[in-house]
């Protein structure tokens, strides 16, 4: 049965291992990190004991792939990216206790002997069966490395382990018209010895401890999807692979194999958590096999199967663990109405960000976090990423705290002043400020972190509208008292917002607290305390710090400059997806010989009035000064072609174009976002006519 939040001597929280092929972007911070980060924060808040343990994913086929993409090695590309990702984490703000990395030996060392207790158990299946080969490349083909139909949904992009478009999990022979992805080919069948988890055996496990124990509690995609699974018949899955990548199985009999990326993966989890104890001299075994600890997997829809049903049968067969509390997974989140891809660079990533908008976490985290993908896919725009920073955060939040820190600046010099004849109307506001705590604690303690985040904005809204109906701009000429009592609660408001904004906006959070006065280290007020008139956030006579803006607009060209960005990443992919002409027929030396290729410079360009593409120039050419038309104009100013060295075909019969007569072709290449570059001897002599052979 679900563990209460408020029961648990310790919650153990995991956030999904990102592969290190390619950086974090948006769809990853919404799904999975921005959520799993607020929720830490919230707990911490509460003083509870929570750790919060991710790592990179390092192995899979995912990543010799692109390692070969790339040009470089598996070791390079993980090492590459794994500081990228990790780097970009921690100036996000998101406050992992240990960000490990499955290529470290601890995890080496955690994955094996997981992986030996469940063998010499003889939990496994070992089997020779027939496998997915690749006789060209000379390799077997397994998840990544194979493509085809899937038998559930019909996508016909699904890889050899899972579909990604129904989450299905599959082994690669289920695949319809499998083709390998290193050469095209159809792959054949060949023998090969595996070691299979018979999940088939552990469906009575999972339909009490899931379909029974977790139906109340558990998001209706997820429960969902397992249930379905459940449901279609559990098989026995694979768990290790022949590749030359991945932790070697650790067995007898067993060489040139790796323990399959989903089998190790989550063990990093255990690994992380252990490799923290190392680091701060603690147990690590409590918050993985203390009955009393709450396990919490922050993933992705398409990592269901792995976290509900694969890795809760691995800890089930292995002894000793807890399972997992909960698995609140979120759908996913679309850029522009298009699905998020790593291999398009279709996607916003989180180092870019940080870099173009600099200072700025928190608009990202509060635009993520309003439009997370909790029950359905969902679209991140940038005009709405712009709407909502200006439209919310700054006319809203913002202008809240800055009101509220200006007039105390000026009528009290920034002293909170004392509160002294409460009104209905005061009380009323206070009332509603100790509301607070619960409403937001409650979403988020039920993972609706969209609620949660609009009850706080609800609380900087009333904010402004008491200091609307209040006046106190109008009252201080004849009752400055009555002023010092309004701001006196307006100011409860603006602490509390600095307490229960902090899950959310922790950068903001910490700005805030410096405008109220409270030093960096003071200890942060408890999360329950904000609106008790008992301990006030900020008591009569606290100074407040110097005031500043937490929030700026963002301007129009800035959004326009991210909307370019994406639009090029467009053509350069409809360039790549367009084929490349066939080559035309062959032709002799002969017909080549007859082409006379001169190095020509050109002196003047000017635009063909009333033609939008056409660029009239003289062209030195060695031999002459000839007149030239191109279709360049929309590519090149004029200015930008005066002097340009460029090959010319001299002996190109004359044509007419819009009746100016063009003596010869200019060579062009048009690269993959659609762009035209000179074919040109930059270092040739200029105008030397020097024939290009
Ligand atoms: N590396 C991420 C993914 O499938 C995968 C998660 C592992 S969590 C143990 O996108
Ligand atoms: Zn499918």
């Amino acid at each position: 049965m679900p563990t209460p939040p408020g029961t648990c001597k310790r919650t153990t929280v995991t956030a999904a291992l990102p592969y290190t092929n390619g950086p974090i972007h948006i769809g990853h911070l919404a799904g999975v990190y921005v959520p799993a980060d607020i929720y830490c924060r919230y707990l911490r808040l509460r003083n509870a004991d929570v750790l919060f343990v991710c790592g990179s994913d390092e192995h899979g086929v995912a990543i010799p792939m692109k390692a070969k993409k790339e040009g470089i090695s598996p070791r390079e590309l993980i090492d590459k990216y794994h500081h990228i990702i990790k780097d970009s984490f921690a100036r996000f703000g998101i406050s992992f206790d240990n960000y490990s990395r499955t290529s470290a030996e601890i995890h080496h060392e955690t994955a094996s002997e997981f992986f030996k207790k469940l063998y010499r158990q003889g939990d496994f299946i070992e089997e020779t069966g027939e496998q997915l080969y690749d006789a060209e490349a000379g390799q077997f083909l397994a998840d990544r490395f194979v493509t085809g139909t899937c038998p559930k949904c019909g996508y016909d992009q699904a890889y050899g382990d899972q579909c990604e478009q129904c989450g299905t999990s599959l082994n690669a022979t289920d695949l319809i018209g499998p083709r390998s992805v290193l050469t095209g080919a159809t792959p054949v069948l060949k023998k090969t010895k595996h070691w299979f988890l018979p999940l088939d055996r552990y469906e009575g496990f999972l339909k009490e401890w899931i379909l029974e124990g977790h139906q109340a509690d558990w998001k209706p995609n997820v429960y969902g999807q397992c249930k379905s699974w459940i449901d279609d018949g559990l098989k026995p899955r694979a768990v290790t692979r022949d590749l030359d990548w991945g932790i070697p199985v650790p067995v007898e009999g067993a060489e040139g194999k790796v323990l399959y990326v989903w089998f190790d993966a989550p063990i990093g989890y255990i690994s992380s958590t252990r490799e923290w104890a190392q680091r701060e001299g603690k147990d690590w075994e409590p918050y993985w096999k203390d009955p009393q600890t709450r396990l919490l997997h922050f993933i992705g829809k398409d990592n269901i199967v792995f976290h509900c049903i694969i890795f809760p049968s691995m800890l089930k067969a292995h002894g000793g663990y807890i399972l997992p509390d909960n698995v609140p997974a979120n759908e996913f989140l679309n850029l522009e109405g298009q699905k998020l891809s790593t291999s398009r660079n279709w996607a916003v990533w989180l180092h870019e960000y940080l870099e173009d908008f600099p200072d700025m976490q928190d608009v990202l985290r509060y635009v993520l976090t309003a439009n997370a993908p909790e029950t359905k896919d969902n679209d991140f725009t940038w005009k709405d990423f712009q709407a909502r920073n200006n439209n919310e955060l700054v006319a809203i939040f913002g202008n809240f705290i800055n009101r509220v820190a200006v007039l105390t600046q000026n009528y009290f010099g920034g002293k909170v002043p004392p509160a002294a004849q409460l009104q209905q109307t005061d009380l009323d506001t206070l009332g509603q400020l100790r509301e607070y705590p619960g409403r937001i604690g409650d979403c988020l303690e039920r993972f609706r972190f969209r609620e949660g985040l609009q009850e706080l904005m609800n609380l900087a809204r009333l904010g402004n509208k008491y200091l609307a109906e209040e006046e106190p701009w109008k009252v201080i000429r004849e009752d400055p008292e009555r002023v010092g009592t309004i701001l006196n609660t307006a100011l409860q408001l603006a602490g509390g917002l600095a307490v229960l904004a902090e899950p959310f906006l922790p950068f903001t959070a910490v700005k805030l607290r410096k405008m109220l006065g409270f030093k960096a280290l003071d200890p942060l007020p408890d999360w329950g305390s904000v609106g008790s008139d008992a301990t006030p956030v900020l008591p009569e006579g606290h100074l407040l710090g110097e005031s500043r803006l937490l929030f700026r607009k963002i301007e129009d060209a800035e959004i326009q400059a991210q909307l370019e960005k994406l639009e090029n990443t467009k053509k350069q992919n409809a360039m790549s997806d367009t084929p490349l002409p066939s080559q035309k027929e062959t032709i002799v030396y002969e017909d080549f010989a007859k082409m006379d290729l001169r190095v020509g410079t050109i002196l003047t360009a000017e635009k063909m009035p009333k033609a939008n593409k056409l660029m009239v120039m003289q062209v030195d050419t060695g031999l002459d000064t000839r007149t030239i038309v191109s279709g360049i104009a929309e590519h090149f100013t004029p200015q930008e072609l005066v002097g340009k060295k460029v090959t010319v075909l001299v002996n190109l019969a004359p044509r007419s174009l819009r009746g100016v007569e063009s003596q010869g072709m200019i060579l062009l290449a048009e690269k993959p976002d659609g762009k035209l570059v000179f074919v040109g001897p930059e270092d040739a002599d200029t105008g030397s006519g020097s024939t290009i052979t």
